[in-house]
């Protein structure tokens, strides 16, 4: 696997290097690329290197049957920080027959993004499509435990691995009622399932984000609206929901609203995360790139949008295949949608130390580390760890970070980690352009740490070995 991997420097900027790496070694290292032209703005070379330096995530949807694919491994694996199973987790997959579940291509998809120290979101729960025919022969009392049970199993299998789940997919219907869609959920139980099915996804995994997620909701209009009305009557009444996903599959005939910003920000004021969860934008050349420009834009100005996925790694794949709707072509080559994103995402601002105490004044010899942390939003934190050399020139230097659980690392930049079995303790090396520093010079290495309801831990440093 290839990764670009490149140091960063407040007001300096530095060489740039591409590295093979051996497998073992590539598969701890999350997204990484980073280099820095100033203290605000920095040129990450890969999308969820440069979403992460952000706070953020850069995801795609992930089919099982392609990660043998070796083209479709490295674009995912270099490019991408957060998977969605694009159809592994769906009813019809996991819980084909009654009480009987299959999780093997999911748990393919789970392990290989975990195992990189990338995100995972979980999709989808209780959705009316993709559903097996016995689910609609089930009576009411029958489809209440069928689906709590269905419920219960996913999340138990996928305990503490997910990030975020879309508990319920498309409930409303399209046009301009704002009503419910008929689904055997909604016929059966009445609008009180969806409350039901947050509550009972939160019993089982207190840690996962819970999110409503669906299309047609991009911009202000009757369904959103009564999207953002359930939202707002689930926070009032304590129902427990943490997140909405805009979908924002979009083409001519349904382009990026006007107001997609705002509709975003409307949301987040009613204390949610928004994320945008299945983007694609069919199209080619400027029209496609500007487009996702506004996109990406959107989400960098909303501080609670979490992250943005892709449906899916190249257009070869897409469900919408022939409208070219991704950001890497068919052969996986970038396409100008691919430049606007990276250029949107590296405009982006890059969040300033919190605070300006210089590291301590270093030893003769060895060198010493610093922590502070960068940047802070409700669900997690930017953390920068300062490496400086003492009086004599060093050429390659590590340190560990430990933090608290349930707090847990999610992405790293510029610096190869690695983590212990208890994944608490992350030791970072330096990457192979910033180990060597002169005698008082300085480097610096990154990371966000979701908080997963401790807001309060601190990472601590251990001591910095320089050789
Ligand atoms: O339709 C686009 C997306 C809308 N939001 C929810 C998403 O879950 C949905 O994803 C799509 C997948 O991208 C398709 O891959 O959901 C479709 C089904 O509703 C998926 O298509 C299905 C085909 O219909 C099946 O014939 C096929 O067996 O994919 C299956 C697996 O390849």
């Amino acid at each position: 696997m290839i990764y670009d991997n490149v140091s960063r420097r407040y007001h300096r900027v530095r060489s740039f290097a591409r590295t093979a790496l051996p497998l073992g070694l590539a598969a701890a290292v999350t997204a990484a690329g980073l280099v820095a032209l100033s203290g605000t703005a920095s040129a990450a070379s890969t999308l969820g290197a440069s979403a992460a330096e952000r706070g953020r995530y850069f995801g795609a949807a992930v089919a099982a049957n392609h990660l043998g694919e070796a083209d479709y491994a490295n674009a995912l694996h270099t490019e991408f920080n957060m998977a969605t199973p694009e159809n592994e987790m769906k009813w019809d997959a996991t819980e084909p027959s009654q009480g009987s579940f299959n999780f093997g291509n999911a748990d393919r998809i789970v392990s290989d993004a975990r195992g990189r120290g990338n995100r995972v979101r979980g999709h989808t729960l209780v959705w009316h499509s993709q559903l097996p025919g016995w689910v609609s022969g089930l009576s009411a009392s029958a489809l209440s435990s069928a689906m709590n049970n269905h419920i219960t199993q996913l999340m138990t299998h996928y305990r503490g691995q997910i990030y975020a789940w879309d508990v319920v997919n498309e409930a409303f219907q399209d046009g301009g009622s704002g009503a419910r869609r008929s689904s055997p959920f909604q016929d059966r139980l009445g609008n009180g399932f969806i409350e039901q099915a947050f509550r009972t996804a939160r019993s089982v995994d207190p840690n996962a984000k819970l999110c409503y997620n669906d299309y047609n909701t991009d911009g202000q209009n009757a369904k959103s609206n009564a999207v953002f009305a359930m939202v707002q009557d689930f926070k009032n009444r304590g129902v427990p929901i943490d997140c909405v996903g805009f979908q924002s599959h979009f083409n001519s005939a349904s382009p990026v609203p006007s107001d997609y910003q705002q509709n975003l920000q409307r949301f987040a004021n009613l204390g949610v995360d928004v994320q945008i969860t299945e983007l694609d934008i069919e199209g080619s050349g400027t029209a496609q790139a500007n487009s996702y420009t506004r996109v990406v834009n959107a989400c960098l100005a909303v501080s609670r949008c979490a992250g943005i996925t892709v449906w899916g790694v190249t257009d070869k794949y897409s469900w919408r295949a022939s409208g070219t709707p991704l950001v890497l072509d068919g052969n996986y080559n970038k396409k100008p949608a691919y430049t606007a994103v990276l250029t949107a995402l590296n405009n982006g601002t890059t969040p300033p130390p919190s605070s300006t105490t210089p590291p301590p004044p270093p030893p003769p010899g060895g060198c010493t580390v610093s922590y502070q942390e960068t940047q802070r939003w409700p669900d997690r934190y930017n953390g920068q760890v300062t490496v400086r050399a003492g009086s004599t020139a060093i050429t390659g230097w590590t340190t560990t970070v430990t933090i608290t659980r349930p707090q847990q690392i999610s992405a790293t930049w510029n610096g190869n980690p690695t983590w212990d079995s208890s994944g608490n303790v992350m030791t970072m090396r330096n990457n192979s352009s910033n180990g060597n520093l002169a005698a008082g010079a300085s480097t610096s290495f990154g990371f966000t740490v979701m908080m997963n309801g401790n807001s309060t831990a601190v990472p601590r440093l251990g001591s910095c070995s320089a050789s």
